[in-house]
Formats: structure tokens, C-alpha cells, sequence
């Protein structure tokens, strides 16, 4: 029988650490969509207080993209699309994505 030798037991370690490849979330500058609804979209989609919302907005809004956070591939796609979409339905150019984490 081969598979003794093929497939050894897994470490604890191997079982245990096992975690969901995580996303981040990037907010991208635009030269419309006004300070204060993307500090809004940050805290309705984010719930990120206003000051944290405040800064992360003026950090894209200074050097072009700013990771907003963090999330599991899924939460990460969501929050992404839904913060879009709050821009688009006001019709602003308001842009949210998502890339994986290294
Ligand atoms: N640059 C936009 C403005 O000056 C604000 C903004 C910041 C938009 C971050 C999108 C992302 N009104």
C-alpha cells in the first residue's frame, strides 16, 4: 500500500492555520464626487467612524488609491459594488475595487 508513504499525516500546524485568502478594498480618486459623500459611503459601507472616514478619503484623494480594509474575497466584492453604487445612483464616478492580498 503506497499510501503510507505518498500521504504522511498533516501537522497541527497544517490543520490549524488554514485562512481564507483575504481581498483589499481600494477607493480611487475622481475629480467630482464630493468630500463629504465619499466620507459617507466610508461610514454607511465601512462603518468607519467620520474622522478614520475623513482620512482615508484625503489619502486617495492625495495620492490617487487608498486601501479602504481589509475582507474575505465575498465581503470584500460586496462592500466594493455597494459603495459603487451609491456613487452611481447619484451619478457620480465614485470607484471602488477590490485586489487580492499578497
Ligand atoms: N477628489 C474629490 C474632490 O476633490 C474627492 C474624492 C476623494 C473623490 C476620494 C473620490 C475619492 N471632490
Amino acid at each position: 500500500m503506497p499510501d503510507a508513504v505518498s500521504a504522511p499525516p498533516k501537522t497541527q500546524a497544517e490543520t490549524r492555520t488554514a485562512r481564507p485568502p483575504l481581498h483589499k478594498v481600494l477607493l480611487h480618486n475622481d475629480d467630482f464626487t464630493p468630500r463629504d459623500f465619499v466620507v459617507s459611503v466610508l461610514g454607511a459601507v465601512f462603518r468607519m467612524p467620520p474622522s478614520s472616514a475623513h482620512g482615508v478619503m484625503l489619502t486617495a484623494h492625495t495620492k490617487g488609491c487608498c486601501v479602504v480594509a481589509v475582507f474575505t474575497h465575498e465581503v470584500a466584492e460586496t462592500k466594493a459594488t455597494q459603495a459603487t453604487d451609491l456613487g452611481r445612483r447619484e451619478g457620480y464616478p465614485l470607484m471602488f475595487t477590490t485586489e487580492p492580498e499578497e
